[in-house]
């Protein structure tokens, strides 16, 4: 048996939390068993290492190296820990960010070499890889927004980035779907919560068993 792994990306406040709870309680209300979690983060080990990325004034000035090996360390264990197990039995995974955040947040807006980046992502998944990714494409501005709105201006280490930041991982992500087609559905973000989640399932409900 063999389940299904569907990952969510965008830049921040594009809607992913939103329309991974509303497709969670969807699957859950058809019977299927669905694992919910998200990226950095989804075990104790991820949660620490999150608290490090995010908040921990331990992070403050870390290098982009140091950045990218911690996203991949808590991709490793969510992998092997939560993923791969609910996949072999036959579960619906849905992540909140995976590999593809990696490749755009730290190969191309944090500039580290491409293939260096590639070969660290193969090294912590194995071979688990997304059956469908859903690229939730927002302009970062309206993004923020939405942040601001939320946080009451507590924003996060990486949330303190500038603009032209979020502006190259939205152009990187738009790339990268561009170039595997076969795997991503490309949504816009500025639609309605409810659009947004009929577009989803269209795309979700023919490949269920
Ligand atoms: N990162 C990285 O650099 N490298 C990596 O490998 C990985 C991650 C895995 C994780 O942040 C950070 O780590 C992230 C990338 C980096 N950087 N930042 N900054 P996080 O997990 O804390 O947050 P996030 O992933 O960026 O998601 P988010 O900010 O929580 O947003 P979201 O989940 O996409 O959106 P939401 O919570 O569903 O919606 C945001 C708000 O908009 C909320 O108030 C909603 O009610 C509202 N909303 C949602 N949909 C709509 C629509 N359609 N219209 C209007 N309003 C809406």
């Amino acid at each position: 048996m063999t389940g299904l792994f569907i990952t969510f990306e965008g830049t921040e406040g594009c809607g992913k939390s939103t329309q991974i709870n509303a497709l969670a309680a969807r699957l859950q209300n058809q019977g299927q068993q669905v694992l919910q979690t998200r990226e950095p983060g989804g075990t104790p080990l991820g949660e620490a290492v999150r608290n490090l990325l995010q908040h921990d004034k331990a992070g403050a000035g870390m290098s982009p190296e140091a950045e990218l090996l911690l996203f991949t360390a808590s991709r490793a264990q969510l992998t092997r820990e939560r993923i791969l197990p609910a996949i072999a039995k036959g579960e619906i995974v849905l992540c909140d960010r995976f590999m593809d955040s990696t490749t755009v947040y730290q190969g191309v807006a944090r500039q580290i070499d491409s293939q260096a980046v590639a070969a660290i992502n193969r090294f912590a998944v194995g071979e688990a890889r997304p059956d469908l990714t859903i690229l939730i494409d927002l302009s970062p501005e309206v993004g923020m927004a939405r942040v601001h709105a939320r946080c009451d201006g507590e924003l996060d280490r990486i949330e303190q980035e500038a603009i032209e930041f979020f502006q190259a991982v939205r152009t990187g992500y738009l790339k990268l779907a561009e170039s595997e087609p076969e795997r991503f559905l490309v949504l816009d973000g500025s639609a309605s919560v409810e659009t947004l989640e009929r577009q989803i399932w269209a795309a979700v409900q023919p490949r269920l068993g």
